[in-house]
């Protein structure tokens, strides 16, 4: 049975109509239509890590993210400041790097860390409100700021309510259904690995194809009342639980499924810090239940890429897609067994590395692949000066706007990520154009390990060079340009 729960109501007109009346500012955007504004549709998949097509992955299904590629300017080497839902979002969403907003844990863990971001930046203006306070409808369909996963879905979750004029919370069967998945861990689903081939329901039932349904519903409401929108989708797959209707996982036989090889130190696990990400369940996994996660995290990238084309030929067919920025992209990477790591939580390049395409109408560049390092906190930037929005002038990204119209450009040269242990310390790791250099301290503050990879000559980060005699100077450099990523607060 498909359920949706939608705050507010979007069959009330009474709620509809008296919120316009709340929002005179909306009217007079209304009816101002020169020169158009430009709208902003924010598409972003929940624990995706670069495994599409259009990252050159063989064998992943992913034919409108690839789509939106081909039309748009896709980055290479996008990089979100923590790999970690609640600490990732606060961050991109607010334009600020982690230590700003103050939020480096998602909710429920102890220490001197915010749940919310208001906790601490209580003034601050997020990128929607931005839209918001600036004339455009502003609205989220699903997962954009913090939410467990799967136990929330179809509420608020850890919403931020000054960000939207109207939020949907999608609800679809993969939410009744927690009795047929499996888990390594039995009774939980979100934090650890746990999936579903649903033999049942249809993908409109489904979580994300409810949200589909509602965010191409909002778009015909928009179009029909000529409002400039910032719409923002968040989708909740490939996000555990792994559920999907079963025909995505066919399309993954697990006899073609290659498990990645450990390096010594992976095996070993050394440093220590690096690898505190590995949950102790995921010590019972066989070759064959290995392959299995890997199957349902790929099908639901290839379902929720299916429900992101929905949205986008929504877009397209409602004649929208000229005056639309279009942003597809994910909250952090996903490590899904290399390193032997399965989650996120990590600094190694593929918990840090995130999916990046933004298609601007008419932007020079698109269709073309950049190679220049960005970061999530470049998105809050990017798209106040697309849609010629004053930004506040405390945001710590750059505008990627260069980019977007010539892809050689270089944005920044270098890309941080952090982390936190619980009281165990952080990590702090900085990405340039060759080197990932890793610094983890302990609670004191003291540096207790590092690491160094040559992400050219050792892409699979086997070779920690750290301590090499030879690298010394260069170590010396990477970690000066922690020290202000640190020290912010
Ligand atoms: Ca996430």
């Amino acid at each position: 049975m498909l359920r949706s729960v939608i705050y507010p109501p979007l069959t009330s007109l009474a709620r509809v109509a008296a919120f316009v009346f709340l929002a005179p500012w909306f009217a007079a955007a209304a009816v101002s239509s020169t020169p158009p504004k430009l709208n902003v549709l924010f598409l972003i998949a929940d624990d995706l890590n670069c495994d599409l097509g259009s990252y050159g992955v063989p064998g992943m299904l992913t034919p409108n993210i690839d789509r939106l590629a081909a039309r748009g300017v896709r980055f290479e080497h996008a990089y979100c400041q923590f790999p970690l839902c609640s600490p990732s979002r606060s961050s991109f969403l607010t334009g600020r790097r982690p230590n700003a907003t103050g939020v480096l844990s998602n909710p429920g863990l102890k220490g001197p860390v915010a749940s919310h971001f208001r906790e601490k930046i209580p003034e601050t203006v997020t990128l929607p409100q931005l839209f918001k306070k600036n004339g455009w409808f502003s609205a989220r369909v699903g997962k954009l700021y913090h939410y467990g996963v799967p136990l929330d879905i179809g509420t608020s979750s850890l919403d931020d309510y000054p960000s939207w004029d109207q939020v949907v919370n999608p609800r679809g069967r993969d939410r009744e259904e927690h009795d047929k998945i499996f888990s390594l861990e039995p009774g939980q689903f979100g934090g650890t690995l746990s999936w579903l081939a649903d033999d049942e329901g249809e993908d409109i039932d489904h979580t994300d194809g409810v949200g589909a349904t509602e965010a191409i519903r909002l778009l015909e409401r928009f179009k029909r009342e000529s409002r400039p929108f910032f719409l923002a989708v968040g989708f909740y797959r490939p996000h555990t639980p792994y559920v999907a209707p079963k025909k995505w996982f066919e399309l993954y036989p697990t006899d073609k499924i290659t498990l990645p090889t450990l390096s010594d130190n992976d095996r070993d696990r050394t440093p220590a810090a690096a690898y505190l990400s590995a949950n102790a369940a995921q010590s019972k996994l066989t070759d064959a239940l290995r392959r299995d996660a890997i199957q349902a995290y790929h099908g639901s990238t290839s379902f929720m890429d299916s429900q992101l084309g929905r949205v986008v030929d929504a877009l397209d067919r409602l004649g929208l897609a000229q005056n639309t920025v279009i942003v597809f992209t994910s909250d952090h990477g996903y490590h899904l067994g290399d390193h032997g790591l399965w989650q996120k939580q990590s600094l190694f390049e593929r918990s840090t590395r995130v999916p990046l395409i933004i298609a601007a109408p008419g932007a020079k560049a698109n269709g073309r692949t950049a190679q220049t390092l960005v970061e999530m906190v470049d998105l809050y930037p990017t798209l106040a000066g697309l849609s010629g929005l004053p930004r506040p002038a405390y945001l710590d990204g750059t505008d990627l706007r260069p980019v977007l119209d010539d892809a050689q450009h270089v944005a920044k040269p270098a890309a941080f990520t952090q982390v936190r242990r619980g009281n165990n310390g952080d990590g702090y790791s900085v990405r340039t154009e060759r080197w990932r250099y890793t610094e983890w301290s302990n609670a004191k503050g003291e540096v207790t390990a590092a690491q160094l990879f040559d992400e050219i000559a050792d892409p699979a980060e086997a070779h920690n060079l750290a301590a090499d005699p030879a690298q010394a100077a260069n170590v010396k450099k990477l970690g000066a340009l922690l020290v202000p990523i640190r020290a912010q607060k």
